[in-house]
C-alpha cells in the first residue's frame, strides 16, 4: 500500500473512500464533517441517521469506523471515524492509531482501491499535528493491504503538510 500526501480539501478528492473526522452522534458538526456534509448533501446524513437507529444507539464509540455513500461528492463512500477528544493527562493515542485502521478495515471490506484521510483530531479535538502524523503515518504505514492500494493523507494547510511529509520522511 502506497502513502500519499496532498494539500488540499478531503471533499474533492476522487478516491473510492473519504474518511470523515465525524463524532460519535453522527449527525454532523463543524471541520471536516461540516465540510462533506454540505458538498455531499442530505444523502449522507440520512444514512448517518439509519446507523443510529440500527446499530450505533449509544453513538459511534470513539476509535471505530462505519461507511455511508458519498451523495455528491466524488468519492463512491465517506467512512466515518471518531477520533479521540487530545488529553495531556491521559494517553488516548491507541485510540486515534484504531480510527486509521478501523477506516482501514472497513475500507478493505468496501473493496475500495484508493483512501483519503484527513488529519484525523487535529482541529476542534485539539491534537498536535507533529503528534497526530506520527499516530497516523505509523497506523498506516506497513500495513498488508487488502483491496486498499493508495492511503492518501488529505492535509488542509501548507503547515501540516510539511508536518506529514517531515514525519513520514523520519518514519523512514
Ligand atoms: N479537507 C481536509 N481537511 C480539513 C477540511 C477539509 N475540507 N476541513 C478541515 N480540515 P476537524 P477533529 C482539517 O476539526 O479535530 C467536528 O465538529 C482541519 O484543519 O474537522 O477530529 C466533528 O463533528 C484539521 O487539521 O476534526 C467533531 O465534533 C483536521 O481536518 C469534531 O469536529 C481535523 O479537524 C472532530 O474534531
Amino acid at each position: 500500500m502506497e502513502i500519499v500526501l496532498v494539500e488540499g480539501d478531503i471533499t474533492e478528492q476522487r478516491v473510492d473512500a473519504i474518511v470523515n473526522a465525524a463524532n460519535s452522534s453522527l449527525l454532523g458538526g463543524g471541520g471536516v464533517d461540516g465540510a462533506i456534509h454540505r458538498r455531499g448533501g442530505p444523502e449522507i446524513l440520512e444514512e448517518c441517521r439509519e446507523l443510529r437507529a440500527s446499530r450505533y444507539g449509544g453513538g459511534l464509540p470513539t476509535g471505530q469506523a462505519v461507511a455511508t455513500t458519498a451523495g455528491r461528492l466524488p468519492a463512491r463512500w465517506v467512512i466515518h471515524t471518531v477520533g479521540p477528544v487530545y488529553s495531556r493527562s491521559e494517553d488516548r493515542s491507541h485510540l486515534l492509531a484504531s480510527c486509521y485502521r478501523e477506516s482501514l478495515r472497513v475500507a478493505d471490506e468496501l473493496g475500495a482501491a484508493t483512501v483519503a484521510f484527513p488529519a484525523v483530531s487535529t482541529g476542534v479535538y485539539r491534537w498536535p499535528v507533529e503528534d497526530a502524523a506520527r499516530i497516523a503515518l505509523s497506523a498506516v504505514r506497513g500495513r498488508t493491504a487488502a483491496s486498499v492500494v493508495e492511503a492518501r493523507f488529505v492535509l488542509f494547510s501548507s503547515a501540516a503538510y510539511a508536518v506529514f511529509e517531515r514525519t513520514l520522511r523520519d518514519l523512514g
